[in-house]
């Protein structure tokens, strides 16, 4: 499958952490800047790393890593980076993750971090990628502090684009959230969650009815709940598929073994991402290179797939019909 045919389809990129596009080059551009050590020889010695077992595994690598990201001007640039190499695998719309908690814990501003991927964003507009930002909660802290992180940032909703539901799935409900997320839709915002990835078919079910999730990030165990099935295709509920993501998660055990198929046959609004390409080894359009490598028959749906994408995104009615 030509890269090329890949990226002249405008696609929109719905599940995305921007701390997941730090490339281990950047890694140690910015522990030097910031004078940040790093337990780590090289960009070699850190790649390898880059092995994991299970969602846990990488998420022990991916908090250690985003520490050197410090200042506004760090999340600018961050965000620039990615936006650039999105657009060159055909992505022209980007509603992007930053995981605001876990950079206040460090001691730097929930502000600093949306003020530097903002002016990323405003760039990027201008060179023809547009996008927004997603306040996304870690589950596997307390719900208290995911509420005061919000209200930190509630004069600044008209900034946001919605909030999300991220990190340790196992054992950590989206049913803790509820107060998050009503708070959330009183502000104005989209709400998106990710479940059914390492968590069961009833995740998927508390996020839609208990959080009002408008997409599901990842979902693909919703295959093992058929009523689940029927409703998430009923109300066409798009579900942000990551599929070089759940390989190296050991979520599936290889692409020719990914739902991605069943998930289309069952009439289910799926799309493509890359969640955390630094570390899964690849961007949007490696991912849709993946899969119809893995999956010739999938070739035909490459259309829809991008179709999809851009239906599901939050942007304009004016955006769409531009991307369409
Ligand atoms: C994540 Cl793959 C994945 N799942 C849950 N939370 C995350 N945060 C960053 N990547
Ligand atoms: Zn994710």
């Amino acid at each position: 499958m030509s890269t090329a045919h890949i990226a002249s389809l405008p696609t929109a990129e719905l599940h995305l952490h921007i701390e997941g596009t730090l490339e281990p080059e950047m890694v140690f551009e910015l522990a030097e800047r910031n004078s940040v050590a790093l337990p780590f020889e090289s960009v070699e010695d850190l790649r390898e790393a880059y092995q994991f077992t299970s969602l846990q595994s990488f998420l022990d690598l991916y908090y250690d890593c985003m520490a050197v990201l410090q200042t506004r001007d760090d999340f600018r640039i961050l965000g620039e980076r990615y936006l650039t190499r999105a657009y060159d695998q055909g992505v022209r719309h980007a509603e992007i993750f930053f995981d605001a908690q876990a950079h206040t814990a460090r001691g730097v501003p929930a502000e600093d971090v949306l003020d530097g991927l903002l002016d990323a964003l405003n760039a990027g507009a201008r060179r023809g990628i547009t996008g927004g930002l997603i306040l996304s909660f870690l589950r596997d802290r307390p719900v208290e502090e995911a509420l005061e992180t919000l209200e930190s940032l509630a004069h600044r909703a008209g900034d946001l684009l919605g909030v999300g539901l991220d990190s340790a799935e196992v054992g950590y409900p989206p049913e803790l959230f509820t107060p998050v997320f009503a708070r959330a839709k009183e502000l104005g915002l989209h709400s998106v969650a990710h479940a059914g990835e390492e968590g069961p078919a009833a995740y998927v079910w508390e996020a839609l009815d208990l959080l009002g999730a408008e997409r599901i990030d990842h979902g693909i165990r919703s295959l093992e709940d058929p009523e689940l099935v029927e409703r998430l295709r009923r109300d066409r509920v798009p579900l942000t598929v990551c599929p070089l993501s759940n390989v190296k998660l050991a979520v599936i055990p290889s692409l020719a073994e990914h739902p991605i198929m069943d998930l289309l046959d069952q009439g289910i609004m799926v799309t493509v991402n890359s969640d955390d390409p630094a570390y899964f080894g690849g961007y949007l359009g490696d991912n849709m290179a993946g899969l119809v490598d893995a999956f010739p028959a999938l070739e035909p749906a490459l259309e829809r797939l991008a179709r999809n994408s851009v239906d599901a995104s939050f942007g304009s009615s004016a955006r769409k019909a531009e991307l369409h």
